[in-house]
């Protein structure tokens, strides 16, 4: 699937299913996981080697999505992928659920439990070099917030990236602009993210992170890099698709209701 009309009406589709599961439960972190759905079409739709039917394949590709928070997106993408049937989305962050609210390795096709900012990027630096030193050719996606990018954690396992010559880590920022509560440029300005990047020995991109095929031709290109780990940083906007919260204060973390989310999808499916 990686036409790009078709990764379009993928991304679509994930936006729908994330704010129908969240509203199932009524309140949930939804820019932060509005801002990351074309990059989970892209990734998903046609990138990845992956097999729903057997999740744990030790050759498969690997996302850490370390923003955890925005586990719903990326729940509503396997349940579409067939990882696990729709129906288990209705059960988000509910008793007994394989869904909390935070990405969860008890969720088939969840490659790592993250929530706690900074900690998926050392995670995926791990898991990259154990599948390079057990000469595996495949690739580990990683992906931070700009929030999360002043966690300092982030900028140690930079560093090992490099050191390690791990040119099997493609990593994405989603450079919403936006954190739990303000703006990134307000709470402590990342500057430059693709600089930084650079600065500690990086191939490091910038682009529209809602083009979907800006995003298939950047992963091409870090795929070409040899020697060093590559970044994407994903120029976005918070609670992308959903009108009235795109990129205002208060929409990290809000209330819905199930006529919230059947509204959402006729907006979203009227302006496709
Ligand atoms: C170590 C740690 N500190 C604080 C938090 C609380 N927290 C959850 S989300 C968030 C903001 C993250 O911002 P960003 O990475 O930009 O995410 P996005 O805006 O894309 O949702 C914070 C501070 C956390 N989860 N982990």
């Amino acid at each position: 699937m990686t036409k790009v009309a078709d990764l379009k009406t993928f991304a679509t589709k994930i936006r729908i299913e994330t704010i129908k599961e969240i509203a199932g439960i009524g309140v949930g972190h939804i820019g932060g996981a509005l801002s990351i759905c074309d990059l989970l079409a892209v990734l998903y739709g046609g990138v990845m080697n992956i097999d729903p039917k057997n999740p744990c394949d030790e050759n498969r590709d690997w996302l850490i999505v370390s923003k955890g928070h925005s586990g719903p997106a990326l729940y509503a993408t396997l349940a579409l992928k067939g990882y696990f049937p729709m129906d288990t989305l209705k059960t988000l962050n509910k008793p007994d659920t394989i869904l909390p609210s935070h990405c969860d390795r008890h969720a088939p096709g969840v490659d790592m439990t993250t929530g706690s900012l900074g900690q998926g990027a050392s995670l995926a630096m791990g898991i990259a070099l154990g599948n390079k030193l057990s000469g595996r050719n495949n690739y580990t996606y990683l992906l931070l917030g700009d929030g999360e990018c002043n966690e300092g954690q982030v900028w140690e396992a930079a560093m090992f990236a490099n050191n390690k010559k791990l040119d099997n880590v493609i990593a994405f920022v989603d450079d919403n602009k936006q954190q739990l509560d303000g703006f990134t440029k307000d709470i402590s300005n990342m500057g430059d993210i693709a600089a930084k990047f650079s600065a500690f020995g990086w191939n490091s991109q910038s682009i529209d992170g809602h083009d979907v095929e800006a995003i298939l031709n950047a992963i091409k290109s870090a795929k070409e890099n040899e020697g060093v780990p590559s970044v994407i940083v994903l120029n976005t906007i918070k609670a992308k698709g959903y009108k009235k919260w795109e990129g205002s204060p208060g929409n990290h973390n809000f209330n819905i209701t199930m006529e919230d989310a059947l509204q959402f999808e006729k907006d979203i499916l009227a302006n496709e």
